[in-house]
C-alpha cells in the first residue's frame, strides 16, 4: 500500500452539512422542497449535477435555461462559500490529523479526489494542505463520480498504481468510483449503506482511521 487517497466532504471535515444548507436554501427560493434524505443523493456529485438533479427533483429541469442554471449554481455556491468562512482547523473530524501524520510518517502518499471546486480553500483552512502530495483539480477529469476517473487521475499524479492506493469515502457514489478504479474502498458511514455500494470496510467514524488496521485489511483483501 502505498497511497491513500481521501474525499473531503465528509471524510475530512462535516462540509456536507453546509452544502446541505446551501442546496436547501436555493431548492426553497425556487419552491422545490429539499430535504435531507434527497440531499444524500448529491453527495460526491458535482455543482452542476446536483443542480440538475434538484431541479429534476421539482419537476422544472426544462423551465431553465443554461445560463440562468449557471446563475442558481452561483448563488449556491455564494452561500456555501459564506458558511465556510467559520471554518476552522478545529473542524477537522476527529482523528483525521492523527491519521495523516501517521502516514507521513511512514512515507505514505497522500491525495485528495474531492469533486469540489472549493477543495484547496478548505484545506488551507484547516491548515493541512502540506500533508498533500497532490490535489486533484476536479475540471482535470471528463467525468465525476461514480466514474472513478478522480481517483485514476490522483493515482496517476502520485506515481502509484491503483492497486497500491487505498480510498475513503462517504458517500456512495464516491465508494463506486474508487471501486471501478480498482483500489481498496474504505466507507466512513453506516455499514449498510457503504457496504451495499461496495466497500472493503467500513468504519463507524474518523476516529477509527488507524494506518495498522488499515494494513490489516488492505494485505487480507489482496490475499
Ligand atoms: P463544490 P466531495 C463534493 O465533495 C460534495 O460531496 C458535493 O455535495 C458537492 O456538490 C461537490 O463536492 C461539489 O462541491 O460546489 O464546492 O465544487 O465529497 O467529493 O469531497
Ligand atoms: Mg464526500
Amino acid at each position: 500500500m502505498k497511497a491513500v487517497i481521501f474525499d473531503l466532504d465528509g471524510v475530512i471535515t462535516d462540509t456536507a452539512e453546509w452544502h446541505y444548507l446551501a442546496w436547501k436554501d436555493l431548492a426553497n427560493s425556487i419552491g422545490i422542497d429539499f430535504n435531507r434524505e434527497f440531499n444524500e443523493e448529491l453527495k460526491g456529485i458535482s455543482r452542476m449535477e446536483s443542480l440538475e438533479k434538484i431541479l429534476e427533483h421539482g419537476g422544472v429541469a426544462d423551465q431553465y435555461s443554461e445560463t440562468e442554471k449557471l446563475a442558481l449554481a452561483n448563488t449556491k455556491n455564494e452561500k456555501y462559500v459564506q458558511l465556510l468562512t467559520q471554518m476552522k482547523p478545529e473542524d477537522i473530524f476527529p482523528g483525521v490529523k492523527e491519521f495523516l501524520e501517521e502516514l507521513k510518517k511512514n512515507d505514505i502518499l497522500i491525495g485528495l479526489a474531492s469533486a469540489s471546486k472549493n477543495a484547496p480553500a478548505i484545506l488551507e483552512s484547516l491548515k493541512i494542505t502540506s500533508y498533500f502530495q497532490t490535489v486533484v483539480d476536479p475540471e482535470e477529469v471528463a467525468n465525476g463520480k461514480p466514474a472513478p476517473d478522480i481517483f485514476l487521475k490522483a493515482a496517476e499524479k502520485l506515481a502509484v498504481r491503483p492497486s497500491e492506493c487505498i480510498g475513503i469515502e462517504d458517500s456512495t457514489a464516491g465508494i463506486s468510483a474508487i471501486k471501478d478504479a480498482g483500489m481498496f474502498a474504505v466507507g466512513v458511514g453506516t455499514v449498510e449503506k457503504m457496504k451495499q455500494a461496495g466497500a472493503d470496510l467500513v468504519l463507524e467514524n474518523t476516529n477509527q482511521l488507524v494506518l495498522s488496521l488499515l494494513l490489516e485489511e488492505f494485505s487480507t483483501k489482496q490475499n
